[in-house]
């Protein structure tokens, strides 16, 4: 397993920290996901044999916020 700690542009509130934990949470080889609004920031767990940090990178743009 491997974590990567993604920083998330456009969260105003908790929906959308429970749409971005969805939308993470919903990737293939995804473990675990813990978003901090506060921060802006996700951090995930992934197996790296089933996900790049690039793709987790996509799903965050796909379910409409920024990510870098
Ligand atoms: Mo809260 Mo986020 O009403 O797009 S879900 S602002």
């Amino acid at each position: 397993m491997e974590q990567v700690t993604i920083k998330v542009g456009g969260m105003s509130c908790q929906g959308c920290v429970k749409g971005v934990t969805a939308a993470l949470g919903a990737v293939a080889g995804v473990a675990t996901v813990s978003v901090d609004l506060g921060a802006g920031e996700a951090r995930v767990d992934f197996d790296p044999t089933q996900v790049t940090p690039a793709a987790l990178n996509q799903a965050v743009e796909d379910a409409g916020f920024e990510a870098g």
